[in-house]
Formats: C-alpha cells, structure tokens, sequence
C-alpha cells in the first residue's frame, strides 16, 4: 500500500530528475536568503550556477549542529518569519537548543512524508492511531499526529505517560496503530501483561517505533508483546522531524523519502563522499523546505545506503538501521544528551570535572545514573542534598533527571589517556 504511488515507486530516472530541478532551486533560495550559508558557499568558492545536478552536490559546504548554534535562532531562516507557522526544538550541544522554523508548506510535505510512513505500515482511514511520542517542541508527537490526519485515522493525541490509561484508551478505542519510543512500546507492551491482558485483549496491528536506535530482537520482543508488526521511522528535528525515512513490509531497512531529502554517506574524518553501500555518516539536503532548508546538514548518524527496488515495489533508496553516532551523543529515554551538557552543569555547581555517567536499560526503560567525586570538605549529612539539587539542576539543563552518586573523592579512575566519561551498557544495535 502507497500513499504516494506515482513518487514512492518512481523510476530512478525520474527521481533524479525531480531531484535536479528541486536542488537547484533550493540552492539558489538559500544563497539568496541565508546570508550564513552564502558566506560559507562564497569561501568555498561555490555560486549556485554550479550547482546543476545530483552530481554537484558535493561542491556544497557542510552545515553541522556547530552552525545552527552559531546562527541561534534566525541566521538560518530563509523565509521572512511572518511566514512561520511553527517552531520544533532539541537540545544543542551546550545548552543551546537547535529551533527549526516551519511554513505551512513546511507542514504540509512533513505531514505527507508521516503519511507515508502509516500507510507502509498498513493505515488506511479505517485505523485508529495512538499518538504516545512526547508532544509540545518535540517533533514526534506532531509529526505522526500530522501524518495520521492525513491518511483519515481517528487520531489519540495521547503523548506518553500513564501506561495503564494508555491501554485502557486503547481498549476502549480499538487503537489499531501506536506510535512511540521503541522503548516505551515494549514497556506497554510489559503493563498490558501485568494487567493481566494479552494482545487477544485489544485490537493493536502496527507499531510505528523510532526516535533511538533499537535492534530487531527487540523488534520481535514487542511484537510479541503486543501481538504487532513492528516498523521503523527515522528523522531529525534539522530535517523536519519522523519520516524522513520509514520501514515497508520488508522490515529490512527504511526507505528515504528521497524527493525532499537527498541523502549521502560520508567519511566522517575527511568528510569525502563513499561510494554506494559504504558504510559511514549520514548526510542530507532538504530540497523542499522553505523556512530551514538545510544543505548537506551533518547528522552525525553512522549508517549504509543501499538502492534497487524492494519487494514492496518502492524504488525510494533504503538506509539501515543507523549503527551509532560519529559524535559522543547519547539519547537517554528519547532525550538527546551531550555529555559535555552535563560537565557543565557540574562545573557550574562548584564540582571538578572527574565523573562518570553510566546508561543502562533495565526492563526496557533506560538508566541513566552519574558518579561524581564529592569535595573534600563536604560533610556526610550534606550528601543527599547535594545529590538532589545536582539532580534537578541537570533535569532543568537536559529534561531528565538522573540519578546521582557522591563518591568518595579520587575514587573514579584517573585515566592516561582520554577519559571515559560514558559507560554505556545498552545493546542498542545489532
Ligand atoms: O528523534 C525525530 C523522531 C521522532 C524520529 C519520532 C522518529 C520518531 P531528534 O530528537 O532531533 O528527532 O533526534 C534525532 O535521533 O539523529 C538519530 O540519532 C536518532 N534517531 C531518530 N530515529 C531513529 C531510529 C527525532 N529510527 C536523532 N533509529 C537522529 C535510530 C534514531 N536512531
């Protein structure tokens, strides 16, 4: 099932051509009304008459998540912001939160590509879709809700929380699709057995799962749980939000919705080009975005790309699974995390830097605890209090608190050479 035949199962042929047209009138956008970005292309030495097709791109500079916090929060706007509709937001690298701007065309082609995403996942307006991604700046919430009015779905804007209500809605409402953190979906899947249901119990067929790394024994976990099939959607907040790729029947692979993402995979330490199935980072260029039309945008995801057509009949390029980060983030509970965030919280706080944060998953939900010395001079009693306010101060920075240890002073390895600042124990990827 398509939602967009004729686009979806486009010759390869037409593809690039639509893809020529669109790059060029997207580079000239852009030079012409993001003095940022023209200034990167003029150093590079690049007019958009260079640009002409596909095959130029790599004459484009790179813009990477060092540029959108330079230009916070308009130097990438290309449009006059009276023609905004909405803001989305993630944590940055400091502190600073990347904000992406959207028109209603903007909208419009994102809820198209969340459409998308469904009706792979066999929603037609017969279906009844649980929203559980976080709604507000977070694009999960927004981006489903958006593609699911789309299609016709009767829509739960339900956001996450409150399990046991979850699934009482579900019950109630015959949910037939849920969309949310794979995490959180095996964590509904694990209440609605406490609660002493089964998946006979309720109507459930597809999940929609994305926004962290999840492996495919996980994949058949929920499914199991739930008694579903289980897809894959992929996106960043940079390049609008979920579905700039997602999963078909096949489940081997995200397809890339390649008419208004370009994607390449680089060499993340030259930054050269790869040929076709190489492994390395993922970039793209938004070639239909007006508000924050990002060219080569730096995603820092580690992944292979590989064309032809899949069984399902789309001829859209397909990404794997993204096998990790070529930068030190992490995402804890959905939530995008820097360990450089929390030195400086810590550092801001009177502490020395020698700590340690350690990511676990128990029971499908993510641990995230971190060990620091405690002063010399601090007394016992104190303990508890420091460890609290440590714990809202990081809650207030990155949105989650965790669990913090004062540990007796020199106690955390001293290392020779760089430190190890994250101890992460997840298995996260196949
Ligand atoms: O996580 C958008 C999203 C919402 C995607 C709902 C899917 C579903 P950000 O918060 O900006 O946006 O985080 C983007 O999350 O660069 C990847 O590292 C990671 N990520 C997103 N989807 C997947 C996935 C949303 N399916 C960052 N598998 C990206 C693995 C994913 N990692």
């Amino acid at each position: 099932m398509y939602w967009n035949e004729e686009i979806e199962c486009m010759s390869r042929e037409d593809m690039t051509k639509l893809q020529n047209e669109r790059l060029c009138a997207q580079v000239k956008h852009v030079y012409e009304n993001v003095p940022y970005y023209r200034d990167l292309m003029d150093k590079k030495g690049v007019k958009p008459e260079d640009i002409q097709t596909i095959d130029d791109l790599h004459k484009l500079p790179f813009i990477s998540k060092a540029d959108l916090r330079d230009a916070y929060p308009y130097g990438l706007l290309a449009v006059p912001l009276k023609d905004c509709v909405r803001i989305h937001s993630t944590s940055g690298t400091t502190g600073k939160r990347v904000v992406a701007f959207y028109t209603q065309e903007d909208i419009d082609m994102w809820n198209d590509c969340t459409a998308r995403a469904i009706t792979a996942a066999g929603g037609t307006s017969d279906d009844v879709v649980q929203v559980c991604y976080g709604y507000g700046l977070f694009t999960g919430g927004a981006g489903l809700d958006g593609g699911s009015h789309k299609v016709g779905c009767l829509t739960l804007p339900m956001s996450s929380g409150n399990t046991e209500r979850q699934i009482q809605f579900m019950q109630d409402l015959g949910s037939t699709i849920l969309c949310c953190t794979p995490s959180y979906a095996a964590y509904i899947g694990e209440t609605l057995h406490e609660m002493g249901l089964t998946p006979d119990d309720i109507k459930l067929k597809a999940g929609i799962f994305g926004a962290e790394p999840w492996t495919n024994e996980m994949r058949r976990q929920i499914e199991e749980l739930l008694g579903i099939k289980a897809y894959d959607i992929y996106g960043l907040t940079e390049t609008s939000g979920p579905g700039v790729a997602f999963e078909c029947c096949e489940q081997s692979g995200m397809h890339i919705n390649e008419d208004n993402f370009i994607p390449e995979i680089i060499d993340p330490d030259t930054g050269e080009v790869l040929p076709e199935g190489s492994k390395g980072e993922l970039v793209f260029t938004s070639i239909t975005k007006k508000a924050f039309p990002l060219l080569r945008y730096r995603t820092r995801d580690i992944c292979v790309l590989t064309k032809g057509k899949c069984s399902c009949g789309r001829t859209l390029i397909k990404m794997a699974k993204p096998m990790g980060r070529s930068d030190d983030m992490m995402i804890i509970r959905g939530v995008n995390v820097f360990p450089s965030q929390i030195e400086a919280v810590l550092v801001s706080n009177g502490y020395a830097p020698n700590y340690q944060i350690v990511v676990d998953r128990v029971n499908n939900t993510d641990t995230f605890d971190v060990m620091l010395e405690r002063p010399a001079d601090a007394l016992d009693y104190e303990i508890p209090k420091r460890e609290k306010a440590l714990s809202s101060a990081l809650k207030t920075m990155l949105g989650i608190t965790p669990k913090i240890h004062l540990v007796a002073p020199k106690s955390i390895a001293r290392s020779e050479g760089k430190a190890v600042r994250v101890i992460d124990k997840r298995k996260l990827h196949d």
